[in-house]
Parts: C-alpha cells; sequence; structure tokens
C-alpha cells in the first residue's frame, strides 16, 4: 500500500510535471534530482447536496411503497432501478443478481467501472435495503448514496485507476447479510482471491455523529484515519459492527476488509461528544430502525465527510 500521500502533494506534483515540460519545450534539461515523487491525482469533492439529493429520492420511493425499502417489498426494487439507471447512464456495466430469502426475491446490483486490471479488484459496498418499519435513509441509503456519487464521480473524472473498480448494493442485509453473502459465496476462490480489498459503508450520516474507522485490516484503516487527520476530525476504531454488516461475508472468505461507521443506537459519551461536538447521552441514531429514519435524520456535515473519505479512499486503494 503505497504510503499516504497529503492532498496537496498530488497538485504539487503536477505542478513540478507543467514546469518540467515547459522548460523541454523551451530546450531547457529539466532538473529532476530530488523532485517530489508523482502521485496519483486526488480524489474530486463529492458534492454532499447530490449525495442528499439520491437520498431524497430513496425517501420518495419509500413513501409511494408503503413506508419502506425493504428486502422482497416494491420499494427495495424501486431503489435498485434508480441506482441501476444512475450507473447504466453514467458508463458502468451493471448485473442484478437475483436471489430468495424467506420466500421474497431479493436482488444484488453489481457495477463494474470498464478498465484497470481484473486481477486486481477494489470493491465498495453498501446495503440498499431498510428493515420493514422504516424508509431506511441513514441505515442504509446514506451508504448507498454516498457509494452511488462516488462511482458517478469516477465516471465525471473518466477515472483510469491501475486496479478494476467495482461498486455493489446489496440486498436484505438486515435479513442477516444475505446478499453479500450470497454473492461471496457465488465467487471462485480464484476470483476471490481478485479482489485486493472492500470497503464497507453502513450508516455514514447518523444525526448525531461519531467518526469510526474499521479497524479489521490496518492498511485499509490507516487510509481512512490519515483521511481524518489530515482534515483534523479526531476518529475511533469501530468495533461495534464486528460481524454485524456486509463486510462480514468477505472478511470471513479471507479478503481484506475496511469501512466507516457513523453511529447507531448506542449513546454518545461526554467526551466523545467533546471532540465531535452533538449531544452527548443521547443515541447517534435515535431512529436506528424506526420510522423516523428519514430524509430527516441525516447530518450533513457526517454525511459529505463520509462521502469525500470514501472517494479518497477509492482514489488511493485503486492507484
Ligand atoms: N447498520 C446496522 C448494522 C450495524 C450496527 N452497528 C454497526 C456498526 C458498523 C456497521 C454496521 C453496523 C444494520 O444494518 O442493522
Ligand atoms: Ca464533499
Ligand atoms: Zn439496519
Ligand atoms: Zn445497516
Amino acid at each position: 500500500m503505497p504510503l499516504h500521500p497529503s492532498p496537496i502533494r498530488p497538485r504539487l506534483a503536477t505542478a513540478a510535471l507543467f514546469t518540467a515540460a515547459a522548460l523541454i519545450t523551451a530546450g531547457a534539461t529539466p532538473v529532476t534530482a530530488g523532485a517530489t515523487p508523482v502521485t496519483a491525482a486526488a480524489a474530486p469533492d463529492i458534492p454532499v447536496t447530490s449525495v442528499k439529493a439520491h437520498l431524497n429520492q430513496f425517501q420518495s420511493i419509500a413513501t409511494a411503497n408503503g413506508g419502506n425499502r425493504a428486502h422482497g417489498r416494491p420499494g427495495y426494487k424501486a431503489s435498485l432501478d434508480y441506482v441501476k439507471g444512475k450507473l447504466d447512464a453514467a458508463g458502468f456495466t451493471t448485473s442484478v443478481k437475483q436471489f430468495t430469502s424467506g420466500g421474497r426475491t431479493g436482488y444484488n446490483l453489481v457495477a463494474d467501472w470498464p478498465g484497470g486490471d481484473t486481477d486486481q479488484v477494489l470493491m465498495a459496498g453498501a446495503h440498499l435495503d431498510s428493515v420493514t418499519t422504516g424508509p431506511g435513509i441513514n441505515d442504509n441509503g446514506s451508504g448507498s448514496a454516498a457509494i452511488l456519487e462516488t462511482a458517478l464521480a469516477v465516471s465525471r473524472a473518466q477515472f483510469k485507476p491501475t486496479k478494476h473498480l467495482r461498486f455493489a448494493w446489496w440486498g436484505a442485509e438486515e435479513l442477516g447479510m444475505v446478499g453479500s453473502r450470497n454473492y461471496v459465496n457465488s465467487l471462485s476462490v480464484a476470483n476471490r482471491s481478485r479482489i485486493s480489498g472492500y470497503l464497507n459503508f453502513d450508516m455514514v450520516g447518523s444525526p448525531n455523529p461519531g467518526y469510526f474507522v474499521y479497524d479489521d485490516d490496518p492498511a485499509l484503516e490507516k487510509v481512512f484515519k490519515d483521511y481524518y487527520a489530515g482534515l483534523g476530525v479526531p476518529t475511533e476504531i469501530e468495533t461495534e459492527g464486528d460481524g454485524r454488516s456486509d463486510h462480514a461475508p468477505f472478511k470471513s472468505a479471507g479478503i481484506p476488509v475496511g469501512g466507516l461507521f457513523s453511529g447507531a443506537d448506542y449513546r454518545k459519551t461526554a467526551a466523545q461528544a467533546q471532540k465531535w461536538g452533538g449531544t452527548a447521552g443521547k443515541p447517534f441514531d435515535a431512529c436506528y430502525h424506526s420510522s423516523c429514519d428519514t430524509a430527516t435524520n441525516i447530518d450533513t456535515t457526517a454525511l459529505d465527510r463520509s462521502s469525500d473519505a470514501i472517494a479518497h479512499a477509492v482514489w488511493e486503494l485503486s492507484e
């Protein structure tokens, strides 16, 4: 895993390249000794307004379909169709994988960005389903919308990473990571070994947010920790979700996993409120698995930071 370049370094490298080119054009011999090592371009900013627009779509879908986007209900498939439409229009190769759970039909959506080394696949995923009791905007429209907008940013940038990029939206996570486990189980041993890392994003916009980084793989953890350190945002390691979200089947298959989490029904401590703001003694998300997990159940700053951290990790880990 290359050393984490500071965000400023790629721009300096670009400037150095332009200077060198100008010198060459002018016939001079560019001085290269001790030049700043050229690193990959920095990730673009992810516009949080665009992420929230996806959340508003998810909210509208839930409202029009019995108040939820749960496995086996119309709201789930409508959510998937929305995400797929955006990705198809942006040039991704999408596939919908069907499965059955609890007597109902479920679907995973997998989107490949054409290009890159298919022997080194970097994946980013989020569960798209909600519980039956509500629209699931933070859990997990937030993760779904954040990786969708990151994928669209890849397209806008016509990003050409070394590794192959694959994004996934999982069905039936709320029933026990059914969709993601179905996907991992469908992979041959060879195809599992081609996945260099799986990044999971499940609840990244909690209204009383914390900033938790998965600690399952040190190299993946470092990418996120360093990014937030660069923003001056303290982080804590994430342990509450061990085995409780879609990274679990990947980890069980020996694939390195990482991710971000902004908190669920656990209460924020006074020490955490001191460093992160928000309200001590209250849950990170008081509407967890409830009907009030709506489009207003989001902290915009947390969603913005999470989305930008996701983009940074995708750019950094695929170069
Ligand atoms: N998002 C929850 C699962 C969950 C609870 N705590 C964590 C921590 C980190 C990731 C996921 C979770 C759900 O889908 O029910
Ligand atoms: Ca942003
Ligand atoms: Zn949930
Ligand atoms: Zn979740």
